[in-house]
């Protein structure tokens, strides 16, 4: 009997799904793969049943005859080891970005002659809004806090991007690319001292209060599922901080990350050149402890963040420091440079996971650019924060526009850089 093979990369069975298991049994015996977490997130979105659910979801179809696993997008090694005669799908996939996947399937099979059937894509209304609601509900509090501890758990490296208001953030939320048949999109989005500031055209010294930032917060939240990461700058003092952590752990932020610094903080991108003091490690210690006791949940995380290596006070400043601050409770580490070369944060990482496999380290390669993610998660980093990059896109992008309006007394000659307004009118989902 000729077998038919297709993969599920779905929370939910509806319709469009048991369509296509209708058409493949007319070719023969139905064995279907379900994607692995790590492939479903960066293909699509994080799941809400787990792989082990969606296994038993897959298994009870009428007509499956046999479920197996498939852990990457691409279809080379499932179709290697089951040789089936038919790969089957919704005919969606001959538009890209899926194209590539099914030209990749067309590759695989024509090997052995095996073949594709494309199945009319039966996605409507309905569907659509099933697969909306199973979407949202990632974006409930409860769920959403506890994602980027799953996400630690699943992906070799956290991707997270700047988000400072509802656009940015759907931007992280929704972009995804296909690159050479690999997918990718970003997991988690962190909320930035430095853009939030500047979208305000306020400079980077916590003068934007932390009403406004739970405001910014609120916004991206709106219109994404995302796990946040809060940039909650020095933490203020302490008997503040432990209202924060409350109030982020309530609206269900994943993470805040505070610095040891006390003061009038200023961006650690200026260094040395302005004045900023570090805390102590007792004090800051004491803050981090304050904020894990006020803690409700085991989902939230405090991540201490250190300016040793900022504020050229050496490696061994820095180490001493993170070995003090997981003591004192802190569920991660982040370790910031302003050196272009990545030599110093690759030493940190390593030399702290000489001692400490377990606590994550977050990094911000804004000025260390030229470091890949996969070099960084060798080194033992394990988020990887994409701090400023929109904001600085979007800057120049901007003021050239307007400069060009101001100069031709006219918006004729800015108009091919910019995004139709037929696209930007839809852009926004409605409900
Ligand atoms: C931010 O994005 O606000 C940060 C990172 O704190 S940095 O600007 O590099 O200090
Ligand atoms: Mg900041």
């Amino acid at each position: 009997m000729s077998t038919v093979y297709t993969c599920f990369c779905t929370d939910i069975i509806h319709a469009g799904h048991l369509n296509i298991i209708n058409e493949a049994k007319k070719y023969g015996e139905v064995i279907v793969g379900v994607l692995t977490d790590d492939a479903m997130i960066r293909y699509n979105r994080f799941p809400t049943k787990t792989f082990e659910e969606r296994l038993e979801m897959v298994k009870a179809i009428d007509g499956v005859s046999k479920v197996v696993i498939q852990d990457t997008v691409l279809y080379n090694k499932v179709i290697e080891e089951l040789k089936p005669d038919y790969v089957i799908h919704g005919d969606n996939w001959k538009e890209a970005p899926l194209s590539a996947i099914r030209d990749n399937v067309e590759k695989c099979l024509s090997q052995y002659g095996g073949k594709i059937i494309d199945v009319p894509y039966s996605y409507n209304e309905e569907i659509a809004h099933e697969d909306a609601k199973v979407r949202e509900k990632l974006a409930v509090p409860e769920l959403r806090r506890k994602r980027l501890r799953q996400l630690l758990k699943i992906r070799p490296v956290v991707k997270a991007i700047e988000a400072h208001s509802g656009l940015t953030g759907l931007i992280a939320e929704k972009t995804v690319v296909e690159h050479d048949g690999e997918f990718d999109q970003f997991d988690a989005m962190w909320i930035s001292s430095l853009c939030d500031s500047t979208a305000k055209g306020k400079p980077d010294i916590e003068l934007v209060d932390m009403t406004s930032r739970f405001r910014t917060i609120d916004d991206v939240m709106e219109v994404t599922t995302k796990p946040i990461i809060f940039d909650g700058d020095t933490g203020g003092l302490t008997e503040h901080f432990v209202y924060t952590v409350r109030s982020l752990e309530r609206m269900g932020v994943s993470a805040v990350i505070i610095e040891d610094k006390t003061g009038l903080k200023k961006n650690s991108l200026f260094g040395t050149q302005v004045e900023q003091t570090q805390d102590s490690i007792e004090h800051f210690s004491e803050k981090i402890r304050a904020g894990k006791k006020v803690q409700l949940t085991d989902d939230f995380m405090i991540i201490a963040r250190i300016e040793s290596l900022i504020l050229e006070r050496g490696m061994e400043d820095a180490l001493t420091r993170a070995f003090a601050f997981t003591e004192a409770g802190a569920d991660g580490i982040m370790i910031h440079s302003r050196k272009k070369d990545p030599a110093e944060i690759v030493e940190f990482c390593q030399k702290f996971r000489e001692k400490d496999k377990e606590t994550p380290i977050v990094v911000v390669p804004s000025s260390f650019n030229t470091i890949t993610e996969e070099e960084l998660g060798k080194a033992g980093a394990n988020i990887v924060i994409y701090a400023n990059q929109l904001t600085r896109a979007a800057f120049p992008a901007m003021e050239q526009t307007a400069k060009d309006i101001l100069k031709y007394h006219r918006a004729k000659e800015v108009d091919d850089r910019l995004m139709p307004i037929k696209q930007i009118i839809t852009l926004i989902d409605e409900l």
